[in-house]
């Protein structure tokens, strides 16, 4: 006998639980509720947040970290809510499937005038298909089961957001005929695959001083070990784009830190810009230019392979796979470079200061520095928070997201709450400015609800500090929170002032020694007292406006 072919709802579930996913981050609403039912009755959990950004941002970091994540939400009011840390999601390559129902398709000629419409029906979907790479309006049940797959395949190759519109009433049809999900052999040329190879080989092996950035996609496509490989067979160093921080160990010895253009340390940048050739692994352009276009990086020099396309040189070569590329490269006759030396890492200074003193910036990213451990992961937002996480720990292992591109505030509270239902192995230290939490920070309900234990700090420089930095003005002044005032309202968690760096230092070492609930340590620092990131970006920015940069 046929087996009993599986509704559109139930065959959504059941392809994104083969995809790994395990949570679905979100709120209810008429539109949907249908399809909340059967995520109760199947094997994925539904994880509700105070906000569809929220919901957003911690399909985000769930995905960061387990390779897909997924969001469901109601019609416009909770899908628009979602807009903004979809584009992110697009911007940085995180592969978030967003669901959201819809109206009935029956009862759309009848009544046009529902609620929560826009302009009409297509409006919401319109939307996504601009901040996705895939997107479906799942209408027709002869096509519906294909669309999912589709969608779901462009999420996986591209490692970018897709889009799944549910009409309530398609939730619970079933097409006569079994579907069987066709997997899509990515389009592979087998000569341009070759040909690339050895073009590539050719320009590393002829290369006096080459080296390897890595960037995001090392991450995505799960290429760390692979370029370990790489590194270790050839002895070509490597340096990490902000947004690849955590592609390579910066304990390893041909590891030479982040190269974040006038943003990174000068040492990196020299030398990933003196090479005769530039190995680009899953870079960004775009992260790169997160030093603010003071990247100076050759084309001419460069071999530049990511998911949408591989360029050498001036030559383009078509439908060559990253994954692929990688692995021809790990084949290929690449030569044994001579050990590269390279400039020492500066080892983290012990902090001079006295446990009575101030804290400052520098001081604190120090003593978190000292506290990370090998199963902590570093979740940032963005501000001085961001530019402060570069520069932590070089000397180890260390598990790192944020927003490192796209910058929108509000992602760390929220993706610690995604990174650590996606790997309860690891625990989150979110680094959080007090706008950043003034506008997320509420998350930690949900992470309370749910009994996680992340550490957040809360640098609290009373406003938008990085602004300050740019632009003075009344504008960059928020309202003082007692932060530490949400363990109360929550009733749970811990939660510490340090206004020292004895303080601080007590706060840091007791969060992490109790694993039993989250704690908040709001930090307080000085309007104006900036991390040396943020110090030696400012500095470059003044030398170009005066005429003296690069
Ligand atoms: C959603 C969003 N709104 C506005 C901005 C612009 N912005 C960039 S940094 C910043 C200030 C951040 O303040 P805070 O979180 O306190 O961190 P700080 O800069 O003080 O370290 C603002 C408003 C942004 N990046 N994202
Ligand atoms: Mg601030």
């Amino acid at each position: 006998m046929m087996p009993t072919p599986l509704s559109v709802g139930k065959y959504l579930l059941d392809q994104l639980h083969r995809h790994g996913v395990r949570h679905i981050f979100g709120i209810p609403g008429d539109y949907v509720l249908g399809f909340y039912k059967l995520i109760g009755e199947s094997p994925i959990k539904h994880i509700g947040t105070t906000r569809e950004d929220a919901a957003g941002f911690a399909a985000d970091g769930y995905a960061r970290v387990r390779g897909l994540g997924a969001a469901c939400v109601t019609y416009c009011v909770g899908g628009l809510n979602m807009t903004n840390p979809v584009a992110g999601a697009y911007a940085e390559k995180s592969p978030v499937i967003v669901i959201s129902g819809a109206p009935d398709l029956k009862g759309r000629e009848r009544h046009p005038l529902l609620h929560h419409l826009v302009q009409d029906f297509n409006t919401q979907h319109e939307v996504f298909s601009k901040l996705t790479v895939a997107s479906a309006s799942l209408e027709d049940p002869l096509t519906a089961y294909h669309e999912i797959d589709r969608v779901i395949h462009a999420v996986e190759r591209y490692k970018r957001p897709g889009y799944l519109e549910l009409p309530r009433d398609i939730v619970d049809v079933a097409h006569r005929h079994e579907h069987r999900d066709y997997s899509l052999d990515e389009l592979t040329d087998s000569e341009a695959l070759e040909e690339s190879v050895a073009e590539a080989t050719r320009m590393l092996n002829a290369s006096k001083r080459p080296m390897i950035l890595a960037g995001v996609e090392v991450q995505r496509f799960g290429l760390q070990d692979a370029l370990v490989e790489l590194v270790e067979r050839t002895n070509i160093p490597v340096a990490t784009t902000a947004l690849g921080k955590s592609a390579m160990s910066e304990a390893h010895p041909l590891h030479l830190g982040v190269y974040a253009g006038a943003m990174g340390r000068a040492e990196v940048r020299k030398y990933v810009e003196a090479a005769d050739c530039l190995l680009m692994l899953g870079c960004f352009m775009t992260d790169i230019n997160l030093g603010v276009y003071t990247a100076h990086l050759d084309p001419n020099r460069a071999i530049n392979a990511t998911s949408e396309k591989l360029s050498i040189r001036r030559h383009h070569y078509d439908d060559v796979p990253f994954r692929q590329f990688m692995a021809g490269l790990l084949q290929a006759r690449l030569k044994r470079h001579r050990k590269p030396s390279l400039p020492p890492r500066p080892t983290p200074k012990p902090v001079s200061a006295r446990p009575g003193d101030r804290i400052r910036t520098r001081t604190l990213f120090s003593l978190v520095d000292q506290a990370i451990t090998d199963e902590t992961i570093v979740v940032s937002d963005v501000g001085d928070c961001l530019f402060g996480a570069l520069d932590l720990g070089m000397d180890r292992r260390m598990e790192f997201i944020g927003p490192a591109y796209y910058s929108t505030m509000g992602f760390g509270v929220p993706a610690a709450l995604g990174a650590q239902l996606a790997d309860p192995s690891l625990r989150p230290l979110v680094l959080v400015g007090d706008g950043g939490f003034q506008m997320t920070g509420m998350e930690l309900s949900t992470i309370a609800r749910f009994g996680l234990n992340p550490v957040v700090v809360v640098m609290d420089n009373h406003g938008y500090g990085t602004e300050r930095q740019i632009m003075d003005g009344p504008f960059n002044d928020i309202p003082d929170w007692r932060f530490t005032k949400v363990v109360e309202v929550l009733g749970q968690g811990r939660a510490y002032e340090a206004r020292t760096v004895g303080e601080t230092r007590a706060a840091l070492q007791s969060a992490l020694a109790d694993p039993s609930t989250f704690h908040l340590i709001e930090v307080d620092l000085d309007p104006y007292d900036i991390s040396p990131t943020l110090q030696r970006l400012g500095a470059e920015l003044g030398k170009r406006a005066k005429g003296r940069g690069k």
